[in-house]
């Protein structure tokens, strides 16, 4: 008799479990899939990411600090059409100034790569000649008007530190935004 009351409590408890319904659903979307009102400041919004140009001249690790400090890190130039983009903002904006990124190859002489997410970097937006790790010093890469003749930003491997013709201003990239949704039964 105890086994059958065992037994049909078990069947009753799996099928209240089968009727039983998630009461809600969480998903995440890239992005600000809802258009949601963002207060963004200091970052500004370029096509769809959030940079923060720092003004004041550091070297590459003072640079990323002051990026930290503000949750984000030096600019990663996942693709060319990134570096494209912040290019023509700040011609835009009529700058020529050199800006690091989180390019180095610190880690393994000739092995660049972005420092934020450890990935090679594979651009086509070296300046000629470039990167050269002049006077096997230059482990840090930053974009800038390279020649005197140059028209256009490009990349260049400089020294991180301990150089005073290496003091550059920044760009911090905020992280990616995402879109926590949750879809509630009521
Ligand atoms: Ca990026
Ligand atoms: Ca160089």
């Amino acid at each position: 008799m105890l086994r059958c009351t065992v037994l049909v409590l078990i069947l009753l408890t799996i099928a209240k479990i089968g009727w039983t319904r998630e009461k809600f659903t969480i998903q995440l979307n890239e992005g600000n899939a809802v258009g949601a009102v963002l207060k963004a400041e200091p970052f500004v919004k370029i096509y769809d990411g959030y940079y923060f140009f720092g003004r004041e001249s550091l070297n590459w690790y003072a640079a990323y600090e002051k990026c930290r400090e503000l949750d984000s890190e030096l600019v990663t130039f996942e693709t060319d059409q990134e570096f494209d983009v912040v290019a023509a903002y700040l011609m835009a904006n009529e700058s020529r100034e050199n800006y690091w990124t989180s390019g180095n190859d610190l880690a393994q002489t000739g092995q660049h790569k972005w420092f934020s997410s450890g990935q090679r970097i594979s651009t086509l937006r070296w300046a000629v000649n470039q990167p050269d790790n002049a006077g096997q010093r230059e482990h840090c890469i930053h974009l800038g008007y390279i020649y005197g003749d140059s028209k256009k930003f490009e990349l260049n491997d400089r020294p991180c530190s301990q150089d005073g013709n290496s003091l550059f201003k920044y760009i911090c990239e905020a992280p990616k935004l995402e879109t926590i949704s949750i879809v509630v039964w009521k």
